[in-house]
């Protein structure tokens, strides 16, 4: 009795390894077939390259939609390419006074942009992104502390 169990775990324990080598034989042969497929579509995509290298360096736009709403913003993190030329459409959805407020960094002590306050209304800020790489702070100033969030350059 004991013998035929035993035989039996070691049969299902068999077959189990054979099912899986099965599914890892099968996986790797189907990543095989589609990695020349890939490739042959991304050539087409690089060769429409009609739009000149030099758009991404300066004074590309940009249009970023950023609401308040419940003392918060919707996006902690912004992101654009440098020198950017940023149109923003905020949107306080509060009766609280709410800004956007670009920084240097979390210090705030350099400010790049301050935008005007606005309660309960939407209003359209412009300004350029920073030209050089990297991450920046931007806040709304009337709750420096709740209302923070990451200004992506790159
Ligand atoms: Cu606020």
């Amino acid at each position: 009795m004991n013998g035929i169990k035993s035989n039996y775990f070691l049969a299902t324990g068999i077959g189990l390894i054979i099912i899986s080598l099965l599914i890892t034989v099968a996986a790797c042969s189907s990543s095989t077939t589609t990695a020349p497929a890939s490739s042959s579509a991304s050539a087409p995509v690089s060769s429409s390259a009609t739009t000149p290298a030099a758009s991404t360096a300066v004074g590309k736009a940009v249009t970023i939609n950023l609401v308040a709403q419940n003392m918060a913003f919707d996006q902690s993190t912004l992101k654009v390419a440098p020198g950017a030329s940023v149109t923003m459409n905020f949107s306080n959805k509060d009766s609280a006074p709410h800004n956007f407020a670009l920084y240097t960094d979390s210090s705030a002590s350099q400010s790049i942009f301050v935008g005007k306050t606005v309660s309960s209304s939407s209003i359209v800020y412009t300004f350029t992104a920073p030209s050089a790489p990297r991450n920046y702070f931007f806040r709304c100033d009337v709750h420096p502390r709740s209302m923070t969030g990451t200004f992506v350059v790159q």
